[in-house]
């Protein structure tokens, strides 16, 4: 898909590589099933009006009624704490999706023209589910039916059993979904904050539909996802003494409030609980929802060696200005990260905006460290929950300057990118590094990259 500054990912497409070995899941049928959303609207035109407003597109404000509502449920000593809690930061709870207008696709189609793939009783097929979308994290289900994840990110993973995934914009899960009756099943997408719904639909034949039921209610921040736990009942817990809201901003918050998880080992688990909550969860409490923890490679990772250094990278920005930044830095201010070809190193991603981003690194997968020892998951996509850290680790092999950026459209336009760049190792150093691996003497005709090489990375990865 194109890459270059607003132009909507409406260009995109997908590229299936079978494995030269027969691949360890058979299926009956294969489908690529490509989700995607569309605003009528000129991209460069929704970059504007958030730049003007960043709540712009942020339709489902919170009304009084809604407060009384929230009064009645929790008692109007917590429900106006948790109002004050977030007018102090200058936020709404619904900042779960910051542009809406969207229709939702499938393969480019909208839930009514129903993109529909053949499936009958007893067969096996599998679904590439791909998030293609600009701005979008969708849950994705089938109800009625299970769906066995057997890969992440294009790499095999043991089979997982759930009833529902949560994607972020580049991520990609292969599922195995068996119908046990000759009949029509709806596949449904939902946008975290329920704005829509992409649809498409399983039958035997064309022209079937299964029931669409209506969209689950969209669950709401917590000012828990921020890790601020709040002791005691009623009014006396509003005096805030561990917050420091004069710093209370999307762009400057308290890091000592906010409860970061410390990353662990290579493999010690840093990559979420046993399912994605917390966040605007918004599943249903007994539904079997994939977690990162979940995701266990089929091999066991080559290098196992401790990292030999660990890049911090906070995920910042300024909601007001609507600035995405990584380690409050805009794309072309911040100096590029460099690694050395063969070194290992850990990324650890602590996210200290009130959003969910998808972070993705072309060129190489990295390890998420979810607590799967040797069987570590690859990925190249992964996303840092509001408030929260994740990190992974990889060796760099692949020489050259590599984009590393949230996946979300606007927030990569507005700055939230930088480079990666695997250095080449100099004339003195061994030709087999540490690892084992071997150089390759010929860089393909590149220069080693410089400074300047950042502004110009591989757009075609
Ligand atoms: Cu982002």
């Amino acid at each position: 898909h194109s890459h270059s500054g607003t132009q909507d990912q409406s260009v995109l497409g997908a590229i299936v590589i079978d494995p030269a070995r027969p691949s360890p899941v058979e299926a009956d049928r294969d489908y690529v099933v490509l989700l995607g959303d569309a605003t009528p609207e000129d991209s460069d035109q929704v970059l504007r009006n958030l730049k003007a407003d960043p709540g712009y597109y942020n339709y489902s404000k919170r009304t009084l009624l809604d407060f009384f509502d929230d009064a009645g449920e929790k008692g109007l000593g917590a429900a106006m704490r948790d109002r004050l809690d977030w007018g102090a930061m200058r936020m709404d709870p619904t900042d779960l999706a910051d542009v809406s207008g969207y229709s939702f696709l499938v393969n480019g189609k909208s839930p009514r023209a129903n993109e529909t793939f053949i499936a009958r009783k007893g067969e096996r097929v599998r679904l590439r589910l791909i998030n293609g979308s600009a701005m979008t994290i969708f849950d994705v289900r089938i109800p009625g039916m299970k769906m066995t994840v057997v890969a992440a990110d294009g790499n095999d993973v043991e089979p997982v059993r759930v009833d529902e995934l949560r994607m972020g914009v580049a991520e990609r899960y292969d599922v195995i979904v068996e119908p046990e009756d000759d009949r029509a099943y709806s596949l449904l997408a939902e946008p975290i904050d329920r704005s829509g719904f992409a649809r498409a639909t399983l039958a035997p034949e064309q022209g079937m539909e299964a029931p669409v039921p209506p969209n689950r209610p969209r669950a709401l921040l917590a000012m828990s996802d921020m890790g601020m736990a709040h002791g005691g009942d009623g009014m006396s817990g509003m005096d805030h003494g561990n917050m420091n809201h004069g710093k209370m901003d999307h762009g400057v918050m308290d890091h000592g409030s906010m409860g970061h998880k410390a990353a662990g080992d290579a493999g010690g688990g840093t990559a979420g609980g046993t399912r994605p909550a917390g966040w605007a969860s918004g599943f249903p409490a007994d539904a079997k929802v994939l977690a990162y923890t979940d995701l266990i490679s089929t091999g066991m990772r080559d290098d196992n060696r401790p990292p030999e250094r660990e890049i911090a990278m906070r995920l910042t920005g300024n909601m007001e200005r609507y600035v995405w930044t990584l380690n409050d830095e805009k794309f072309g201010a911040a100096a590029p990260i460099r690694v050395r070809y063969g070194e290992r190193v850990r990324l650890t991603f602590t996210n200290e905006t009130m959003m969910a981003h998808p972070m993705h690194l072309h060129g190489m997968f990295f390890e998420l460290e979810n607590g799967a020892g040797m069987k570590r998951p690859l990925k190249d996509t992964v996303i840092v929950p509001p408030g929260q850290s994740v990190s992974v680790v990889l060796t760099a092999r692949e020489i050259g300057a590599w984009p590393l950026h949230c996946h979300l459209l606007y927030h990569m336009a507005s700055g939230m990118m930088t480079a990666f760049i695997v250095e080449p190792p100099s004339a003195a150093e061994s030709e087999v590094t540490p690892d084992g691996a071997s150089v390759p003497l010929v860089l393909h005709g590149k220069t080693a990259p410089n400074a300047h090489s950042a502004h110009s990375m591989h757009g075609e990865h």
